[in-house]
Parts: C-alpha cells; structure tokens; sequence
C-alpha cells in the first residue's frame, strides 16, 4: 500500500477524521462567512486530479506564459474569434501561436471567459502586467527561473500542499523517465492512466509485447494475467496513489468487450490487490472535431448504472468518480448515498465554471454533508493551479457559508473550529481517509 508521501513543505495540518470538535466559542450569523473564507485560505488543499509533473518528470511538464496562453480551452476560443483555420493555426511555432492568442483574446477583445480570465488571475498574481499589449515582460519574467524553486513559489500561491499527477506508462515521453528511476518528490504523488489499455488497446497491445508482456489482440491465451503483471510492475515503478481513467459517455459496466474484460479481470482485481482506488472520469465524447486536437473533446450524458453495476458487482472496490455531464451531477450524488465505496471529486472540464460549481457543490452538500471532494484544478499547465485555486475558494466561501448559516438557523452552533474540520475534510482528509487501507477504518470504529 503505498504510503501516502506526505512531508509537505507547508506547516504541518495535524488532522484526523475525527469527530468535529466541542461547540466552544458558536459565531454569528455575520461571523460565519469571514470564518469560512479565512478557513478556506488557512487550509492547504490537495489536488487530487492534474496533468503536472514532478521536477524530475520536469521535461514532459508544462509551464511558463506561452503554454498558459496557448491551453487547449484557449485554442478552442481562438477559433471563434479569429479568422486562421486549425491547419494555418497548428503551422505556427508555439510563439508565434501564443502571440496570436494573446493579440486576440487579450488585447483586441475582453478576456471576459473563465480560461482568459485565468491567464489574467495568474499573471497579477506573478506580479506581471495583464493588461501589457504584447507577452514580451511575461517571457522576460519566465526566463532562467529555477523550476523546482518555481514550483514551491506557485503551489504556496495556489494554496495546495500537494497534487496529484496524471501518468502515463504508455506515453513514450514519460514511461523512460520512470524506467529510468525518476526522483519521487513530497509534493506529488503519482496516478497510473489506464487510458490506452482501457479505451485503445487495439492500437497500444504490441507496446505492452514490445516490453516483453506475452498479450494477445484479442485477449487470448495469458494476455490477461500480463496485463495483470503489466499493471503491478507499474504500481511497484510509480507507487501510486490510485489508478485512473476518462470513459466516454457511452461507457457500459459489465460489458463483454475488450474494455469490460480488462476492466473486469485485470484493473479491478489489481487494485484490490494493491488497495488502491479507482479513479474513473465519465462523460467524454472524444474528439467531436479532430482538426482543433486536444481542444476538440466534447461531454456527453452517461448512463450511470454503470457506476451503480460497478459498486454491487466490485464491493472491495473503492471508487472515485467524476462525470462530466451536468445533467450526470445529481444522480452521482444519489448513488454515492448508495454506496460509501463511492467518492464522488471535482466538477471537471466543462463543469470548472462558477456557474455550474456552486449548482453542483450545493446539491452535493444537501445530499452528502462533507463526505465529498468538491474540486480539483485538472491544471495541464504549472501555473494554472494558481487562479484554479483562487477561483474555486472565491466561489465555493459563498455556498459553505450558505450551508454553515442554515446549520445556525436550524438551531445548531456553529464554530470556527467546526468549519475547519469540514473544509479539511473536503479538501484533504476525505481523500487521505480514501487512501489509507479502509479496512484499517473499519477496525478502528468503536462499536
Ligand atoms: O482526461 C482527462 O484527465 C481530462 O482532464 C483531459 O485531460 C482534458 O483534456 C482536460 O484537460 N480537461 O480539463
Ligand atoms: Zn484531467
């Protein structure tokens, strides 16, 4: 079981998923909104889902201003404010593509959406000028800054103390620097992606043949146990802290296909095998418009008795699941009342919007108290974790405080101290808590 590698640099958050603490000290009604916003601000949060690197995955980790500038939620707003078609746009350098983003998002038009309003956030928050006609100060600032120093600078910012990594032993760029004994490091953990053995396998089989893994196309003779020795090789190479993949919205569990049966016989008894949770992201409609690449994902509603077939079937299992869909949203909440192997983390993708967060976070509070993760920044870009962060503590002090309020209301008091249990319990210790061996939970419940 690995151990959750938890010496993080920020002052060290004693906490425990003990009960709330006694009733001393109850604020006023008035009181309860400062509270809960200082509380948001005091806590480091862990991010449980992004696409960053460790300073020595360093190469294949994303950051600086013109990456920020040209995300791929970026590059799908150029397309419909400016007149370059995709080929004439993917025939740039990367500067000359992050200069044109720039120029039109930010300069001739308001940086009025969540993704340009980010760049803006973070770049005041570096202390560089948002509003500067051209990236040339941006790059300047960039320039020669020592990464590993860089990054404790920008988790500080961001107000997490660690994040969870996306990683890929697939990925030609990635899987060598693993193999070549890549330096752990405090405040990343890492995630094994099953993307390409669960949802492409027919076009990723012979690397795994390639490595010296005896599968077979279609599944035959000990491909299955392979797969099996594939995936433990890769806990005992990254340790990590769960197993992940995205699904389309088409997504069916149990089902009698190559993804059914590798899911079936080989991902899920491995990670009951390693106590390890499954992180499964539902709701994708991959590549609805190839010509703009990454960007050209769209979101589609699942039928989520998959999640439900997976509970009954899987009870050993303990899943964290995040649907894409907003009309998914609800229906997760009912089924995570259903079953406590199911955690249910982030508004993920095109849900990452206040709009959609506060609807989503409220209803999951009405129906499951604190026992959820409410976000994740999914940040691809270092930096980006910065106004995701911000974002989601200036959007969900609100919806607590709301919560906290009702709770006063209703005649119950509310403290400082109480508030802080719940907001740690939301953004570190539900996941902690998911972590560590849940039978070891089980045994320490006093009857
Ligand atoms: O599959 C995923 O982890 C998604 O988050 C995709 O990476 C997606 O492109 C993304 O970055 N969403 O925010
Ligand atoms: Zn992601």
């Amino acid at each position: 079981m690995p151990s959750m590698r938890c010496d993080i640099l920020l002052p060290k958050v004693q906490h425990s998923m003990s009960s709330p603490p006694a009733n001393k000290g109850s604020l006023s009604a008035d009181e309860i909104g400062p509270a809960v916003s200082e509380e948001m601000q005091a806590v480091p949060f862990i991010d449980v889902h992004t696409h960053l690197f460790m300073p020595s995955l360093g190469k294949v980790g994303l950051w600086g201003i013109d990456e920020l500038v040209t995300y791929h939620y970026l590059e799908a707003e150029i397309f419909r404010f400016s007149p370059i078609t995709p080929n004439q746009y993917w025939a740039l350098t990367k500067r000359e593509q992050a200069d044109l983003i720039w120029r039109t998002l930010f300069v001739e038009n308001e940086p009025l959406s969540e993704a340009t309003r980010g760049v803006v956030a973070t770049m005041a928050a570096l202390g560089l000028d948002p509003s500067a006609s051209t990236l040339q100060e941006a790059r300047a600032y960039f320039e020669g800054r020592p990464l590993d120093r860089h990054i404790r600078h920008v988790f500080r910012l961001a107000g997490i103390s660690e994040a969870v990594m996306t990683n890929d032993p697939l990925d030609p760029a990635e899987a060598p620097l693993w193999e070549q004994g890549a330096a752990p490091d405090p405040q990343f953990h890492a995630a094994l992606r099953l993307d390409r053995i669960l949802n492409r396998w027919r076009e990723h089989w012979e690397a795994l043949v390639a490595k010296g893994y005896r599968v077979e196309r279609d599944l035959g003779g000990v491909t299955l146990s392979e797969v099996r020795r594939f995936i433990a090789d890769w806990c005992r190479r990254m340790n990590p802290v769960y197993m992940a993949c995205s699904l389309p919205d088409t997504f069916a569990f149990p089902e009698h296909s190559v993804r059914g049966r590798l899911l079936a016989e080989a991902v899920l008894p491995l990670c009951r095998e390693h106590d390890l949770p499954l992180s499964l992201m539902i709701g994708v409609r991959y590549q609805v418009n190839p010509a703009i690449r990454l960007a050209g994902d769209g979101s589609g509603k699942a039928d989520l008795r998959a999640v439900e077939h997976l509970c009954v079937q899987h009870p050993e299992n303990r899943f964290l699941i995040s649907v894409l869909s907003r009309e998914n949203q609800h229906e997760l909440c009912v089924y995570a009342r259903k079953f406590s192997s199911l955690l249910p983390f982030g508004c993920w993708w095109f849900l990452n919007n206040p709009s959609v967060v506060e609807e989503v976070t409220r209803e999951r509070i009405e129906m499951l108290g604190a026992s959820f993760i409410p976000q994740h920044s999914d940040a691809r870009v270092l930096e980006q974790v910065i106004y995701k962060w911000r974002n989601t503590r200036r959007t969900l002090a609100p919806i607590l405080s709301n919560a906290y309020r009702l709770l006063a209301e209703d005649g119950r008091p509310v403290t400082r101290a109480g508030i802080k249990h719940g907001i740690e319990r939301m953004f570190r210790t539900n996941f902690e808590g998911w972590l560590a061996p849940r039978k070891e939970h089980a045994s320490a419940v006093s009857i």
